[in-house]
């Protein structure tokens, strides 16, 4: 059964604790849960992660590229948090292990303060979800189901 791999960057293991009015009232394992059970729903299997580390990200979507390559994954939900606004080494992972990424923001970051209005990563993504809650990691694994499903045929 091929798999999608969900990875949640710096910060995001604090969801459902502080600051429920951005963020919501779920936390990681709620999202981790419902990242399952959608990815049930298509017939795939959901590989979630955390990681608070750059570097550790970086290894996962290397290792992820070679893995959609191999026919074992479809891609991966992103929500790199705050690296999202700095990080020239996810773009470039991103783009060079050539990994199809679905980007996700569970708040509206152009409804925010302006330095959460750019993103490297955007450039990088085969699509972007933003502003739809934890509701936006289904969303993203739905978009990326079908965009993978079109590749193929
Ligand atoms: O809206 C999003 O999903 C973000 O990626 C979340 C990041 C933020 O830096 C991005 O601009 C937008 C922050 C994640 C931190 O999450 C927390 C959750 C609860 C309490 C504190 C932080």
């Amino acid at each position: 059964m091929a798999s999608v791999l969900i990875l949640n960057g710096p910060n995001l293991n604090l969801l459902g604790t502080r600051e429920p009015g951005i963020y919501g009232a779920q936390t990681l394992k709620d999202v981790e849960a419902l990242c399952h059970e959608t990815a049930a729903g298509l017939g795939l299997t959901a590989d979630c992660r955390q990681s608070n580390h750059e570097g550790e990200l970086l290894d996962w979507i290397h290792q992820a590229g070679a893995d959609q390559a191999a026919g074992h994954l479809i891609g991966a939900v992103l929500n790199a948090g705050a690296y999202t606004h700095t990080s020239i080494a996810l773009h470039d992972a991103i783009k060079g292990s050539g990994l199809r990424v679905i980007e996700v923001h569970i708040s509206n970051v152009h409804a925010r303060e302006p330095f959460r209005h750019h993103s490297y990563l955007s450039p990088a993504a085969a699509g972007i979800v933003v502003g739809f809650g934890t509701e936006g990691y289904p969303l993203a694994i739905q978009g990326l189901h079908r965009l993978a499903s079109a590749a193929q045929s």
